[in-house]
This record gives structure tokens, C-alpha cells and sequence, in this order.
């Protein structure tokens, strides 16, 4: 398939929770003019407490590099766990270019701010009492999230994951990745675009958010997922997962039908399946 552009966020590679197998069949078949990584794509977090690299990681990075030489562009716009190539904003390495957040702009127009979203993990936290100081302490909650941070790796200690941390509060949960939403659709507001498109909490979606589009590209780690724009402008989302799934099941039944079920079975089987 073809498309206008296919944004992929947080593959995580050098760990091992990384579906890189799935990530490559995904490759192997899908081709954009524009690919946007949204992040979190090498986690170099993972890789200073200890080489991981298997073969199937370095193949992901061959594959992207030979879109690359084969006229795609690529642009690399790093997340958190990735957060040491953002000191080389505008730099190009392999014919991949690495800026801090991009605009896509699609073909019917819409622009989009395309981030990873991590800058704005203490905001989500805070989103409540923020909402009623204002700009300032907008500002204040983005260079406090830096900075905590920072001295939380001085310390030796991990990046504070919004998502993680949301995760173990299972009932809350899915208030925070509705915050997580709102704080960034009110991004893309504050910058006048159409749209924002991101990653980091591992939750793909695509939907409207106060009159933003939200536009989440998911993760290579839980679910295999990536959004896709086709010429016509329109953004969808791709779960590579489940489609490899649905397939499966569509060949298994076929299959089966190759063997001892009788005509009659093997003509019924595959709807059943699908189903
Ligand atoms: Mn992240």
C-alpha cells in the first residue's frame, strides 16, 4: 500500500518488549512519501543499562534507511526516551532528518503539529489547578517537567512515565489519558492548527477533541499500530496486530479446508472465522 504519509511512534528498539518482527512486515508492505517516527523509536534508556540489540532491530533501521535512499522522506522527531538526538535539531543522518516537532500540513489542507508529547506530562498532572492560573504556570508546569526530569536521571533514577504511572492507577487510568488528550488538542489550539498528532502513552486514537483532531499514533510495543494518510487526505488508523490476526485466522481456516473437512465444512469455515 501507498500512502501520503505514515507516522510511527514508540517501536522502542533495543528492548525486548519491541514487536520489531511485526514492525518490519509492516514495512515490507507499506510506502509513504512521508514517514514521520513520532518518538520513542530507540530507546536509549534501555541500551545504556545494557546492549539489546537483536537483528530483527537492526533490520528496521536497514528497512527505514532503504526508504530513505529509495526517495522517501523521513523525519525523525524525538521523544523522551530518545531525548538525545534533540540537541541536534535540523541535523541529517542516513537521509533522515531530526527536528523537534514538525507541521504536517495534509492534502485537503488541515494543518497538524506533530509531537511526541512527553513535554507536556506535568501539565496533564496538573491539569486542573492549571486551568485556572493560566499561561504562566503553563509555562512553569513545561520547564518544571523538564527539569524534574533531568535531575531524576542525575540521580540515577527513570523518566517519570505519564503512561506507566497511569497504567498502575488503573481506575484512573482512562481520566488521565482523557487529560492527556485535552492537554494536547488545547497545544494544537494555542498554535492554531487543525490538529495535533503524537505518541507516548501507548493509545492510539483517532478522534476530535473540543474541535482538534487528535491524532495518536499508538506504540510498536503493546499494540502494532501506525496512522496513515491517504492521497485523498484522510487520516486512518492501521492496527497491524490485529489485522495480521484477522488473517491468520482467514488462512488457518482455509488451510483446514485443504485437508480431511469435507466440502460442505470448508465452504462454511471462513465466514465463521471472520466472525
Ligand atoms: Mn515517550
Amino acid at each position: 500500500m501507498h500512502y501520503r504519509a505514515i507516522f510511527l511512534s514508540d517501536t522502542h528498539l533495543g528492548t525486548r518488549g519491541c514487536q520489531a518482527e511485526l514492525l518490519l512486515d509492516f514495512l515490507s508492505c507499506h510506502d509513504a512519501e512521508t514517514f514521520y517516527l513520532v518518538g520513542d523509536i530507540v530507546d536509549a534508556w534501555r541500551l545504556r543499562r545494557g546492549w539489546f540489540w537483536p537483528q530483527a532491530h537492526n533490520d528496521v533501521v536497514q528497512a527505514l534507511l532503504a526508504k530513505s535512499q529509495a526517495g522517501a522522506r523521513i523525519v525523525y522527531i524525538p521523544g523522551n526516551h530518545d531525548e538525545l538526538l534533540r540537541a541536534y535539531p535540523g541535523t541529517h543522518f542516513g537521509g533522515i532528518e531530526v527536528m523537534t516537532q514538525a507541521v504536517h500540513v495534509t492534502a485537503c489542507g488541515r494543518r497538524m503539529l506533530v509531537t511526541h508529547g512527553d513535554q507536556f506530562d506535568s501539565i496533564v498532572v496538573n491539569a486542573k489547578w492549571l486551568a485556572h492560573l493560566g499561561d504562566r504556570a503553563y509555562e512553569f508546569a513545561l520547564w518544571l517537567n523538564t527539569w524534574l526530569n533531568r535531575l531524576r536521571k542525575l540521580w540515577g533514577g527513570k523518566y517519570w512515565s505519564l503512561s506507566k504511572w497511569a497504567k498502575q492507577q488503573v481506575k484512573q487510568a482512562v481520566n488521565y489519558i482523557g487529560e492527556y488528550e485535552k492537554v494536547l488538542a488545547g497545544e494544537a489550539r494555542r498554535g492554531e492548527y487543525d490538529g495535533i498528532i503524537c505518541g507516548h502513552i501507548h493509545k492510539a486514537a483517532i478522534g476530535r477533541v473540543h474541535g482538534i483532531d487528535y491524532v495518536n499514533t499508538g506504540d510498536w510495543v503493546e499494540s502494532c499500530t501506525a496512522i496513515v494518510e491517504r492521497a485523498d487526505g484522510r487520516l486512518l488508523l492501521l492496527d497491524w496486530a490485529a489485522a495480521k490476526r484477522r488473517r491468520h485466522m482467514i488462512d488457518a481456516a482455509r488451510g483446514a479446508g485443504a485437508g480431511s473437512i469435507r466440502r460442505r465444512d470448508r465452504m462454511k469455515k471462513p465466514r465463521k472465522e471472520i466472525a
